[in-house]
């Protein structure tokens, strides 16, 4: 993040003072039937009011071993005051139970929108995670859930906005991978990729998880997905991120300084995914070939053949994008991974 002057700091701190003396001001001006000010109540009172309660059927902020943010606190319409409360007990030790609650104050009334329960979040990250994802002005909640197991696909970034007094669902429409069912990629976090100031959301291909690799080795592969005016979806062809791409490729070792063949073959797969998912399949296909000369084991040598077979589905020679998913190959040569 970009750090303001110390003068811009103290014209923003000025101004935020004002607002409050303003906000303040308005509330107690307020005028009840009667034409007597009716003070609305505070939203911290109102905050209070609602956490005692919930406490008192066992819902707490502090759940263990959770991200320390327990609530957050904003507008995510520009109009009301939003409180996002991660509330969580522990029923059935160790796995606690989360629930997630988004409320806006309306008039002297706390009125929830979103409510939602275990089993259908995980473990809930909310850590500085009111986001304009869609470059409207407006904040938007956004959270990583995880699943409470081990792997890509156990992290998922969620993404609501709030406007008319009603939450949804920041669409996104995920890439068909080629290789996997059709649910093997996940959005996990979110950037700013080419710096237009509308966040990207980044996607993880995670096809080729424990696809006769073990788990540390398997290949994954980004895809960016852009904000089009409606919803996300794969952007990742379009010449503006090019460049991250480059970087993606640039952190896998394909200059054959690996002894491990596992290692070899897992890092050429993911160039490969990375090549055809930034629309360079012909690319990633040479680089395939010089690569896997390198490999030394028997067993690799052999199951080449089937791995390109796999990869194939995912990255078309002629330049295609995937439209269907397949199971691929039944990966016989899982007993190449000595783990
Ligand atoms: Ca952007």
């Amino acid at each position: 993040m970009r750090k303001l002057p110390v003068r811009s700091l103290a014209i923003v701190s000025f101004s935020l003072w004002l607002a409050a003396i303003a906000c303040a001001d308005s509330r107690l001006n307020d005028r009840g039937p009667g034409g007597t000010a009716a003070r609305v109540p505070d939203f911290s009172d109102l905050i209070d009011a609602e956490k005692s309660a919930r406490l008192e059927s066992g819902w707490s902020l502090n759940c263990p071993d959770a991200d320390p943010v327990g609530e957050l606190i904003g507008s995510l319409d520009n109009e009301h005051d939003h409180w996002i409360a991660n509330y969580c007990k522990v029923p059935a030790p160790p796995l606690p139970q989360d629930l997630l609650v988004l409320y806006e104050q309306q008039g002297a009334k706390l009125v929830p929108l979103l409510t939602i329960e275990s089993p259908e979040i995980g473990r809930l990250s909310l850590s500085d995670r009111l986001v304009d994802m869609e470059g409207n002005g407006t904040k938007d909640l956004v959270l990583t859930n995880w699943k409470g197991c081990n792997g890509v696909s156990c992290f998922r970034l969620q993404m609501y906005k709030v406007a008319d007094h009603e939450v949804s669902e920041i669409p996104i429409t995920l890439p068909v991978t080629g290789l996997g069912s059709g649910t093997s990629v996940v959005p996990v976090e979110f950037e700013d990729v080419d710096l237009d100031g509308i966040q990207e959301v980044i996607a993880t291909d995670f096809q080729w998880e424990l696809h006769g690799f073990c788990h540390a080795c398997s290949p994954y592969a980004s895809y960016v997905l852009a904000w089009d005016g409606s919803r996300y979806t794969n952007a990742s062809r379009e010449p503006r991120f090019r460049d991250y791409f480059e970087g993606e490729i640039g952190k896998h070792d394909l200059a054959g300084t690996s002894t491990d063949d596992e290692l070899r073959m897992g890092n050429a797969i993911a160039v490969v995914l990375l090549y055809g998912h930034s629309g360079r399949a012909s690319d990633g296909w040479t680089l395939l070939a010089e690569a896997t000369q390198r490999l030394s084991s028997r067993c690799w040598i052999d199951a080449l053949p089937l791995i390109e077979a796999d990869l194939e589905l995912s990255v078309p020679k002629d330049g295609r994008e995937p439209t269907v998913g397949s199971r691929g190959s039944s990966a016989p040569w899982l007993t190449c991974s000595p783990g």
